[in-house]
């Protein structure tokens, strides 16, 4: 087991597209365990591989209170959505930042598992939330880019301000 860094705005790796996953091999399994660990300890409910500079189609995440429900998501995609809601969002990669979101209420989402086996699933709530979140992140995208311009100023301002800051690390608790 590894625990892995976590990419920080304005680091442009995060901005790279994912390609997906082709090998179902140890590799993997190891790269599932290392991230899993990583969130845990990060504090947080999802973490796309993008986020640990891995550039491949894969998520984990936990949503459950006891947080001993892990979850792993390979080439995800989002086969149908309904509604509309809002929540208000942190990054493990924006660190200090929370800002509302509105994203589908409810998606059938089709991945595969660790084996590569193929499933489908209907999620809501924060589920649905934490994957439309973790999918942004395989495509270079961060939630801070649906914040209104105005509002992207600001959160620009603070993160500069928390980097002169300097040896105060900021909040990671985002649950
Ligand atoms: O820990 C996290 N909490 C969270 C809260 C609301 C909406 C999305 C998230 S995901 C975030 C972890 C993270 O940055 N995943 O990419
Ligand atoms: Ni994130």
């Amino acid at each position: 087991m590894a625990k892995l860094e976590i990419l920080e705005i304005p680091d442009p790796r995060l901005r790279t597209v994912a390609k997906p996953v082709e090998a179902f091999d140890d590799g993997l399994l190891q790269l599932i365990e290392d991230m899993t660990e990583t969130m845990y300890e990060a504090q947080g409910i999802g973490l796309a591989a993008t986020q640990v500079n891995v550039h491949k189609r894969l998520l984990v995440l936990d949503v459950s209170e006891a947080q001993d429900q892990p979850r792993v998501y390979i080439n995800p995609e989002i086969l149908e959505t309904e509604g509309r809601e809002t929540c208000e969002e942190g990054c493990l990669s924006v660190p200090g930042i929370y800002a509302e979101v509105s994203r589908a209420e409810k998606i059938t989402v089709k991945a595969q598992n660790a084996d590569g086996s193929f499933f489908e699933e209907e999620l809501d709530g924060m589920h649905a939330v934490c994957l439309q979140h973790e999918m942004d992140h395989l495509v270079g995208k961060l939630f801070v880019d649906y914040l209104s311009p105005l509002k992207r100023r600001m959160v620009t301002k603070k993160l500069e301000k928390q980097r002169k800051v300097s040896g105060q690390k900021p909040a990671k608790a985002l649950l």
